[in-house]
Order: C-alpha cells, then structure tokens, then sequence
C-alpha cells in the first residue's frame, strides 16, 4: 500500500480557527476539502481565484455582515492539505471568530476539523509523509532555539530523504535478487544476486551509524541530570540554585529527601530535566530506603551524573554510561580539605559555580550534538530497530550462498519497516495518537 493508495478520506469539508484562541489582532480560520470553493462564493461572494487575496466582506447566510476580512483560495493539489482549500484572516474579536465559525458549521457538507486533521489529509494526500508531519507538531511545541532548528530540519526532509535513498538501495537489491530467481531455471545462472550485497550493506551500516547517534532525540526530549551523594551534602540546595526557586526542601538534618524532586532548565537551548534524589546511605528506616534505591536506579539511566560530595569520595552509586561529574560541596565549611578529587563548590558564595554551569553546558552540548543524527523520536528508532535483523539475516542468507528467496523476503521486510516509518503503511491508530496531540486548525 502506498500513500497515494491510503487516499480514502472522507469527503466532508473540514474548517477550523488555525490561529490561537481568545482576543487577537488577527485569527485566520481554515477551510479544507471539495466544499472549500463554493465557501468563498458563498460567504464572501467571490468567484474564487487560486493565490490572489481578495479583502471582502464576509457575511453569514442571512446576508448579514460578519468582518471584513482577506480571503485566499489554494486549489488542489497546490495546497497544505492538497484538496481546495480557503483561508479567512479576520479580526481576532471572539464574537467575530464564533460568527464565521458559526456561519461555516451551517453550510452543507462542511463540519469541524478535529485535531491535527488539515495536516492529517496532507499526509493521505501524499503531501508530506509522517516524519514531516511529526516535524510540524515539533516545531509547534518547540521551546528551544535548538528544538526549533532541528524540527525544521526534519519538516525540510532531513529524515525522509535519508530513509528515501535506503529504500531506494533495498529496491535495487531486491531487484538484483529477483532477476537472479527469474533465471535460476536457466542453466547460464545471471549471478546478478552478488552485486545485492554492496547496496545491503551499506544501508545496514547507515542504519546502525544511525541508531548508536541519540543527539536529536536529546535536543527534543532533554538531556537528564541526576543529583546524587551522600546525606547534607546540599544536593537539593544546588537543585533549588539551578530551579531559582525552592523546588526541595533543605534542611542540616540527613534523609529529608526521600523522593525525586525534578525541575526542568535550559542550558544554551538544550532542555535539561535536573533530579534531585534521596541522600545515598545505608538506613533503617523503610520509606528512606526506597528513596536510596530509587536515587541509584535513577543514576543508572540518566545521561549526566552530578555527584556531590563536600569530602571528595569517589562516586558510590551505579551509574550505567553516564557520564560523572564528581564535585566538592560546601567547599566554604570544609576546613581539612582532604585528597578527595572534583571541582570545589559552594552555593553560599558562589565558589565553582561559573565552572560548574560550563562544565554541565559543554557535556550537555556533547550529548544533543545533533550532528549527522536524524532520529528524533522513539517511533523512527523502533521502525529502525525492527528492520535491522531483517538486514541482518539477509546479508548473512546472501554471504553464506543460502535460498535467494529468503534474502527477498527478509528485503521486503525491511522495506516494510522503512515505510512504516514514513507512515505509509502501518496501523492507522498509529497516526490516530499522534494526531491526537496536534492542535485543532493544524
Ligand atoms: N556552608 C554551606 N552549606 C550548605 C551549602 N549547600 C548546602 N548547605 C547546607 O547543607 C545542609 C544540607 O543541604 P541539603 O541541600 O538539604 O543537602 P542534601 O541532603 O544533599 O539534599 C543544609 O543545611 C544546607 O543549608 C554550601 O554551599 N555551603
Ligand atoms: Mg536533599
């Protein structure tokens, strides 16, 4: 199945307010779909011409004045969606907006446009595939300037084009293979199979460069930071620092956080989600205990490790592959500064915390390079990750000489991932989660 064969939308015309809601300048309300002409003739009286901007006079069915207001006609496929469609930027007054609205709901065949809906049809239509439809709610939640940078990025291509040109390899591949099975009766065997494996194996490297870079899915979902070290040593005071506020309670008496307490900051527009965790000791008391062990699970899959320590211990909790950032707390009070290692801070007088901010932005900066990375959500790492041991198999069924039928096969199903992952294939509750999460008018 193809994009364009997944065109089986239905005909209804959809419209609703694209821009924000409440008091504005400005709203622009969108119609999209086969009644999106006879809209224009209807409410603002106009022949509709295709990209010129008429300023009209808008009125509702009774023939009563709504707003003046600019009306742009696309016609299909040259728009968003690809079907018609029509575009009123009116004053942003809600009883102005309700009464186009209104007046829109009346005529037939047009209905509200549910969430995500206007870039849902331009998916079907074959307009932009589901990677770039991904990139536009991106870019519509982006906070950072790195997000933003990357959502366009991915709205350009950068991920399409990439996933484009391996299937464009494996088609070749598959192609090879195929013409090799057409004359295996033969007794002059073609041998063209041979020359599938070069294609093959490039797209499997490609694919595994791919999935080892995490630097675009950093820069989307954050880079995490746990706080870690042992009772007092003022973890949850630099948490509070960092926050600007007081996220955690502090307090001289060891165990007072039990739980995780998180804040979420930005360092050089790269979200960082910072975890204050429960003092690391051994304890007899059941709740503390479960917070000890908690703090450590946390510490073994975060990306950065702060670890606080006003003796300068080495870092005594599991820490998987983050990476560690030892530091000497309270480095104010410490008198007898003993052989410990790690940069000496203290938040009552500031001591180290210029360092300590350019040293955690420089290894958060490391980790959402996204240099060369183009996976920017879970769903392209799991496509990828489910066409990998078809590659996999293929190139070994090939390379040992085995059944061209199975190297064929296990490419169709590489393929297939590869597709899933442009959202051309695949189960519609898929696409009917994350429309679910666009805007209304988008
Ligand atoms: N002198 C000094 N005291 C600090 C500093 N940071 C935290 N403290 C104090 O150390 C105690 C424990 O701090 P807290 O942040 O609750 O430590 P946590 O148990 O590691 O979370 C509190 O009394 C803080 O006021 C610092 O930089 N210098
Ligand atoms: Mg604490």
């Amino acid at each position: 199945m193809t994009a364009s064969a997944r065109h089986a939308f239905s005909d209804d015309t959809i419209f609703a307010l694209s821009s924000g809601a409440g008091r504005a300048a400005l709203a622009v309300i969108r119609v999209s779909g086969p009644e999106a002409a006879a809209v224009v003739r209807t409410v603002a009286g106009l022949q509709p011409r295709a990209r010129v901007a008429a300023l009209r006079p808008l009125n509702d069915q009774a023939g009563q004045l709504i707003d003046r207001g600019l009306v742009l006609f696309f016609e299909a496929p040259a728009s968003f969606t690809g079907e018609d469609v029509a575009e009123f930027q009116i004053h942003g007054g809600q009883a102005v907006v309700a009464g186009l609205l209104r007046t829109l709901g009346q005529l037939p065949g047009l209905r509200p446009a549910r969430p995500g809906e206007f870039t849902r049809r331009a998916l079907l239509n074959g307009k932009l595939d589901l990677t770039q439809a991904e990139a536009i709610a991106d870019l519509i939640d982006s906070e950072t300037e790195q997000q933003r940078l990357q959502a366009l990025r991915q709205f350009d291509g950068a991920l399409s084009e990439r996933v484009g040109s391996w299937k464009d390899a494996l088609t070749e591949a598959l192609a090879l293979i195929e013409a090799d099975l057409d004359f295996s009766d033969e007794a002059d065997v073609s041998g063209s199979a041979n020359q599938a494996e070069a294609p093959l194996a490039r797209v499997h490297a490609d694919i595994k460069v791919q999935l080892g870079f995490h630097g675009a899915e950093r820069i989307r979902d954050g880079v995490t930071v746990v706080v870690a070290g042992p009772p007092n040593a003022g973890k949850s005071t630099l948490l509070n620092w960092w926050a600007g506020r007081d996220a955690a309670i502090v307090t001289e008496i060891p165990g007072t956080t039990r739980d995780f307490v998180e804040v979420d900051i930005e360092l050089d527009g790269i979200p960082v989600r910072l975890v204050d965790t429960a003092g690391l000791r051994d304890t007899a008391d059941p709740v503390e205990r479960i917070g000890v062990e908690r703090a450590r699970q946390r510490a073994q899959s975060t990306d950065i490790v702060l670890w606080l320590d006003p003796d300068g211990s080495e870092p005594n909790v599991p820490t998987g592959s983050a990476v560690v950032i030892p530091l000497r707390s309270k480095s104010d009070s410490v008198t007898t500064l003993s052989a410990g290692s790690g940069l000496c801070i203290s938040v009552l007088t500031g001591r180290g915390m210029d360092e300590l901010r350019a040293n955690l932005s420089e290894q958060v900066r490391r980790l959402a390079n996204p240099e060369g990375a183009l996976l920017t959500r879970a769903r392209h790492r799991v496509a990828l990750e489910s066409a990998r041991p078809h590659l996999d198999q293929a190139l070994a069924t090939l390379r040992v000489g085995g059944p061209l039928e199975f190297v064929a096969e296990d490419i169709r199903l590489a393929l297939r991932a590869l597709d899933e992952l442009l959202g051309f294939v695949g189960p519609e509750d898929v696409l009917d989660r994350l429309f679910a999460s666009f805007c209304i008018g988008k």
